[in-house]
């Protein structure tokens, strides 16, 4: 007999299958993982922030921290990702390839490696029926028919419900005009996209006391976010969500600071000479609100029901909203890994603080609203 018990679903949760893993520890620049002398668990160094940190381990310069973060088992062992959903009350996740994806991949490996990695998170999604699905990442850096045949490939999968996309497309952000037959085959096979961060802003943003002083927090609480803002941005200035209207986008971190500057780049453009002499301002024109509400999903991994009213309000209600955890990022680093995880819990706080976790609207956030936009019922 099926529960009527309301689900609780995880959008934004990540892994490393074990071929991925091999791949990133033959590799000699970033992404990478590499061992160094004194730490236990290898080190997985993705950030062009830790490149200075790497670079003077490297060197064994005197007292060189160690760079990256650990390799634990959390990233590639699919037995660890259902312990952590048993211990944190998820009952289904959608699993995804964490950054940065393929993105470093040449054009001619790209493609097999795709179908390969798509391989594995079938396999485990197929191992535990009805409580994973995935969303599958793209050879991007192959060829256009190549891309193409993934996206097809993909769509036939039992469990996979979207892909996951960095920012940088085929290398000139999501605004190319390149992309456009690849958003639509997305959108005609009714994948969701899932936008994800990686590249942050520029290391001399952060200025010359980041690396030593601050380890990794501006450029993942602030980089992460105004990337993801910007990547969007871009794409409304460039009318991408009106050439492929069927477009269904869940951006990371809820969305990073758009539900906040949503107001500000819609006065920017009405005030905008260049564009109002395009007659780009008229009457027609969808406002970002309107994208905001008819295309755009935000997960609720924000860790404050302060941006979490903020990205609802944006939203035009809870309805969009999606619950996540971002594991294996973000472990507890005083009590045990195997334990609860308080970047999950601060998150379903968050969640009930913001609309209460038993309303319908908590319940949607929490994972009715995944369950009826991706699907997540075996067919
Ligand atoms: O801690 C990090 O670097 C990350 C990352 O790389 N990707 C992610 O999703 N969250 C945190």
């Amino acid at each position: 007999q099926q529960s009527t018990k309301a689900k609780v679903v995880d959008v934004h949760t990540h892994m490393y299958p074990p071929d991925y893993v091999k791949i990133l520890e033959s590799r000699t620049t970033i992404p990478l993982v590499r061992s160094f002398p004194g730490s236990s668990d290898p080190r997985l160094i993705l950030l062009e922030s830790e490149v200075p940190s790497l670079d003077s381990a490297t060197h064994q310069e005197d007292g060189a921290p160690v760079p990256g973060r650990p390799l634990t088992k959390h990233y590639a062992s699919l037995d660890q990702k259902m312990h952590f959903m048993d211990s944190h009350g998820i009952d289904i996740s959608v699993i995804s390839l964490a950054n940065p994806w393929l993105d470093f991949l040449t054009p001619s490996e790209a493609g097999p490696i795709a179908a390969s990695i798509s391989a594995n998170f079938s396999h485990m999604c197929a191992q535990h029926p009805g409580r994973l699905f995935f969303f599958a990442a793209l050879p991007l850096t192959a060829p256009l028919d190549t891309i193409l045949a993934s996206i097809n490939q993909v769509t036939s999968l039992k469990y996979c419900r979207g892909v996951i996309l960095g920012t940088s497309g085929l290398g000139k952000g999501l605004d190319d005009p390149a992309l456009l037959p690849i958003f639509t085959a997305i959108a005609a096979s009714n994948l969701t996209v899932f936008l994800h961060p990686h590249y942050g802003l520029p290391n001399e943003v952060w200025g010359p006391r980041a690396t030593a002083e601050y380890g990794h927090v501006l450029p993942l609480a602030l980089g992460f976010p105004m990337e993801t803002t910007i990547a969007v941005a871009r794409m409304y200035l460039a009318g991408v969500f009106d050439a492929v209207p069927n477009l269904q986008m869940l951006l990371a971190h809820s969305g990073g600071t758009l539900p906040f500057l949503a107001g500000r780049i819609e006065s920017c453009i009405r005030h905008d000479g260049h564009l109002v002499r395009e007659g780009k301002v008229g009457p027609a024109r969808r406002t970002v609100w309107d994208v905001l509400r008819s295309q755009v999903y935000l997960d609720a991994v924000i860790y404050s029901e302060v941006g979490l009213k903020a990205a609802i309000e944006a939203s035009g209600g809870a309805e969009r909203l999606m619950f996540g955890t971002d594991h294996p990022f973000f472990p507890p680093l005083e009590s045990d890994e195997l334990g609860v995880w308080e970047s999950v819990t601060t998150n379903a706080e968050a969640v009930g603080r913001a609309v209460g976790l038993e309303t319908e609207e908590g319940r949607g956030v929490m994972g009715g609203n995944a369950v009826r936009v991706l699907r997540l019922v075996e067919e």
